[in-house]
């Protein structure tokens, strides 16, 4: 039977376990990266593993999130990620060199290789025929010491692209088109696999919008073939040499398949507060906007910002609407100002931001009180772009453009011919802030700011565990929720002391001195707890505060493996009511812990408050148990 190229290439990358679906692998990485806002934790836990130098083929870290020098701590976290980098053989993407998964896709993916991320949007690399996959901070710290990455096997799922797309229709809007079919959840387990006609009309940038934005499906990851496309553009970046060409075999078997006709897909646009919650542009058009962004690490390549740059060619923004735009990369910044897109975007009154995440992570740009902001970026959750009461709509940059021109959601169909941008003859490929690891690493000694401090650890879990449920949640409860993004929380992503004091900010101010006071208890929670972004800091602040269990209906696949590398159990409700039969506040006993979950055994939970007996699952495999028992897994990686 042939083989689809999920299997071939986690095949040649297996080191432990059997590809069948739900059973644990163990894979071989051969590329990490990591960006400021998580890489500094990731270092610090790397150091604590105690090897000399990365065992990978490959390893960048970058730093595109925590621009901005309000104060310190930003900037002494630079200088403790470059020094570190260059300590253990690591290359260092300075700020202003762009989004990490732009550059990685211009400069370093390789068809055929694996490549692990501490950001959830690694994903983006799969439009070039990587695995690549979004992980936690711990977990990459580990992968870059040689060591394999575990996971369930995924299912794995055929996205047939028939036809083609229509004049004005983007790959951003098929992208959303499976996300209004599919939900944020209906990746969960799952590998999806791009194929069919229709991938012959996506170029590598069109396919990494579709694979980076598989992340808001739940996805493990998204890829699609290495072919001829591929081939051009490892070209354009001089870079053929890494080129292989990639593809299932024509009898491969996929787990499900899901057809999309591209001849029959329209304008579409996420409303709030979901990415799933989808519709046609035509039946928004006319909101009034006050802000708009183009950029981030879904549509911010050359072709998206030329596109811009030629529907706002002489034209003028409405005097009170922002527009900015953030070029994914320091390259795709210098070949449109050679192009002179950038003029035309500078005259048409565009705000021009570096090549960083920027808006997308509330980095400046937040719109006002109340405030609609239409965005060419992949998430919406409430209080990501910094501000919990403005509206945030996502589209493509298509979109973004036309409705810059009138101030209000507009369809770009409404714009007439469309329009082409030529292919460039020669493309400026420059390198200068990608600094490689030091040759003499005895030389480099690791600068550590004030900022920087220790992770904490959790013990040993015990065999009982006790106290209060400190806050009840409804479903789809995102990372953005439990520990927010913007500048004033971002900058203390490598203190988690301080940074847990912003944990459910939005959703619940009092949580923060509730924990406190109770000394640690529960968190319960409904559907897909934890989508979103691959922040550990959603695990580490709960811990640092005493959370011991979290219960919910299901969990986000990221913040499961989070959670128990932080050392806290991921315990999953058995029957439906059980949810409705737990309030906030009840006071909750478990006790056989340790039994339980060495035998892999269901768990008896006493609701004492309600005097009531419920059953969890913590579904564990056994090296997720081993790592529980030894309290996270830093501990279990020190048990040798
Ligand atoms: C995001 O898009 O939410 C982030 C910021 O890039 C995160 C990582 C983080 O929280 O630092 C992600 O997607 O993993
Ligand atoms: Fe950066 Fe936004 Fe992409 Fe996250 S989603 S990596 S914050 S651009």
């Amino acid at each position: 039977m042939g083989k689809n190229l999920v299997q071939k290439i986690l095949q040649a990358h297996l080191v432990s376990g059997e590809l069948k679906t739900g059973e644990e692998v163990g894979i071989s990485i051969d590329q990490t990266l990591t960006q400021d806002a998580t890489g500094t934790m990731v270092y610090l836990q790397f150091e604590a593993i105690g090897i000399p130098r990365v065992k990978t083929k490959l390893s960048v870290s970058y730093v595109d999130h925590n621009t901005l020098q309000t104060s310190i701590e930003n900037s002494d976290d630079q200088v403790y990620l470059q020094t570190v980098a260059a300590k253990y053989g690591i290359y260092y993407s300075k700020p202003g060199n762009g989004i990490c998964h732009q550059v990685h896709l211009e400069r370093f993916a390789v068809p055929g290789q694996t490549l692990l991320g501490s950001d959830s949007h690694t994903t983006t690399c799969g439009g070039l025929g990587m695995i690549a996959i979004g992980a936690g901070g711990s977990d990459v710290a580990v992968a870059m010491t040689g060591s394999p990455f575990f996971l369930p096997t995924p299912k794995i799922v055929l996205v047939r692209l028939l036809g083609r797309l229509r004049p004005w229709v983007t790959a951003k809007d098929i992208i959303l088109h499976l996300l209004k079919k599919l939900t944020v959840k209906g990746g969960v387990g799952r590998i999806f696999e791009y194929g069919g006609p229709g991938i012959k009309c996506l170029s590598v940038p069109e396919r990494s919008t579709i694979t980076n934005m598989g992340a808001e499906l739940g996805a493990t990851t998204s890829v699609f073939p290495s072919d001829e496309l591929s081939y051009q553009y490892l070209k354009m970046q001089q870079r053929e040499k890494a080129w292989v060409e990639l593809g299932a075999d024509k009898d491969a078997q996929y787990d499900e398949e899901v057809e999309i006709n591209l001849d029959d897909l329209e304008p579409l646009i996420a409303r709030p507060h979901s990415p799933d919650n989808v519709c046609t542009v035509k039946e928004v058009a006319g909101t009034k906007l006050h802000q708009i962004c183009i950029g981030s690490c879904t549509n911010s390549s050359y072709n998206d910002l030329m596109a811009v740059a030629k529907i706002l060619k002489g034209k003028t923004i409405p005097p009170e609407l922002s527009v900015t735009i953030s070029p994914g990369s320091r390259q795709v910044l210098e070949n449109i100002a050679k192009e002179g897109a950038l003029e035309d975007l500078i005259r048409a009154g565009v705000r021009v931001l570096e090549p960083a995440c920027g808006p997308c992570i509330g980095m400046g740009q937040v719109p006002p009180s109340g405030g609609i902001s239409l965005r060419a970026f992949n998430r919406n959750f409430r209080g990501r772009c910094g501000s919990s009461d403005s509206e945030v709509y996502l589209c493509s940059p298509e979109t973004a453009a036309a409705s810059a021109v009138t101030g209000v959601i507009t369809d770009p169909r409404d714009l007439g011919k469309p329009i082409r941008t030529k292919p460039l003859r020669k493309y400026v490929v420059d390198d200068k802030l990608i600094v490689p690891p030091a040759s003499d690493p005895s030389k480099v000694e690791i600068v550590r700011g004030p900022n920087i401090k220790e992770i904490p650890k959790r013990g040993p879990i015990g065999d009982a565990l006790e106290g209060e449920v400190l806050i009840k949640l409804k479903d789809g409860i995102s990372t953005d929720d439990i520990l927010p993004a913007g500048t004033k929380v971002l900058t203390y992503r490598s203190n988690i002391p301080a940074i847990s004091r912003f944990t459910f900010e939005y959703v619940d101010p009092d949580f923060v001195n509730r924990a406190k006071e109770k000394k640690g208890g529960f968190i319960l929670a409904g559907i897909n707890y934890g989508q979103g972004s691959s922040r550990e800091h959603a695990a580490l602040a709960p811990m640092h505060l005493g959370v011991k269990a979290v219960l919910v209906k299901s969990f986000a696949r990221i913040h499961r493996g989070n959670l128990i590398n932080a050392g806290i159990l991921p315990l999953t409700l058995k029957e439906e009511p059980s949810y409705d039969e737990i309030d906030q506040g009840d006071y909750l006993r478990l006790e056989g812990v340790r039994e339980a979950i060495k035998e892999g055994k269901p768990l008896s939970i006493k609701n004492v408050t309600k005097n009531k007996e419920i059953t969890v699952i913590a579904n564990l495999t056994a090296r997720e148990a081993e790592i529980i028992l030894a309290g996270g897994l830093l501990n279990y990686k020190a048990q040798g």
